[in-house]
């Protein structure tokens, strides 16, 4: 059987998370330093280490059939690749920011000003659908000095904590684009490696899914057992179990992250007690 060829970033920001996703889901790679290409030793897949940049062109070429870029890459090379799953890392925003003294009202304070960006194609889409004119100087790093050294008036740069920005007397005004890593896809993958990518897919899910929720163990009461089975429905419901103790029970079920300290109050309040969390490694539904 042949392997699925997966582009990934060399090194830099997406690199670590795009490395430990393989490993969750199982999938051995061998990353020795300086090395372009690692073949999975339990798993039909390869790995090509390359610049982010290169991703969406390799992938569209069918150089790589899978890779990871930010979603602001990918936009920006415009090339033609399927979007197959958003990762959830890698976090960023691509925002306007201006210096801080000057002041910002909407769209229309760029007017006829010069901005220094990475991402031409992204910028001049923003100012267009606002119907703003302004001069885009396209630079390939250190956006965050152009308005300092004279070369514009504002950037259009990635911005994930703001600090660069704060640093560099610039302050955000307008965010453009929302950006994670994203796995890609070749557009006309063979029929074999559209079934590895399924496997991979399938494996993605149960560790994102896993991240997303929690297990759940307490203690209840048993005339509380209806309210507090409502407050945690769980997967399908939850296990109930009697303890040593007349009158009381065992409760296990699995609680989503997000709502999670909502539900922990709804619980005390329901006269939950000896409440215990525990991650869950994987989660298949
Ligand atoms: O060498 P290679 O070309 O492969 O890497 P690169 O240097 O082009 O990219 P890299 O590793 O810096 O970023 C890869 C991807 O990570 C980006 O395409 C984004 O999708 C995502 N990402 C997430 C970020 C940031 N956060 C980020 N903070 N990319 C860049 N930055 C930079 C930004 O350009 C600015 O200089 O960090 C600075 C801002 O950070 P804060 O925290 O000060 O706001
Ligand atoms: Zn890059």
């Amino acid at each position: 059987m042949q392997n699925i060829r997966i582009a990934i970033q060399k090194s830099g920001r997406l690199s670590e998370d795009s490395i430990d996703l393989f490993k969750e889901c199982g999938i051995k790679l061998d990353m020795g330093k300086g090395r372009l290409k690692s073949v999975s030793s339990n798993f039909n897949a390869e790995f090509l280490f390359l610049r982010d940049d290169d991703i969406p062109g390799y992938v569209e070429d069918g150089v790589a059939d899978l890779g990871i870029v930010g979603e602001n890459v990918l936009v920006e090379s415009a090339k033609k690749v399927n979007l197959v799953k958003k990762l959830g890392f890698s976090k960023c925003r691509l925002s306007i920011a201006i210096p801080r003294e000057e002041s910002f009202e909407g769209p229309q304070s760029l007017q006829n000003k010069s901005i220094a960006t990475s991402y031409p194609k992204l910028l001049s889409k923003y100012l267009k659908e606002n119907g703003i004119k302004a001069n885009i100087h396209e630079i390939s790093g250190s956006v965050e000095i152009a308005p300092s050294i004279g070369l514009a008036d504002a950037v259009c740069d990635i911005v994930s904590s703001g600090s660069t920005l704060l640093s560099n007397g610039l302050k955000e005004v307008q965010e453009i684009f929302k950006s994670e890593a994203v796995l890609i896809g070749n557009k006309n993958l063979s029929a074999e490696n559209k079934s590895i990518l399924e496997k991979i897919l399938f494996r993605i899910n149960a560790v994102q899914k896993a991240q997303d929720n929690k297990y759940i163990l307490l203690n209840a009461p048993n005339d509380k057992l209806p309210e507090i089975i409502n407050i945690i429905a769980g997967m399908k419901s939850p296990t109930v179990m009697p303890l040593a103790v007349e009158g009381w029970s065992s409760v296990h079920s699995v609680l989503e992250e997000k709502a999670f300290w909502e539900k922990i109050e709804a619980l005390r309040n329901a006269g939950a007690q000896g409440i215990l969390v525990i991650p869950i490694e994987k989660m298949i539904l």
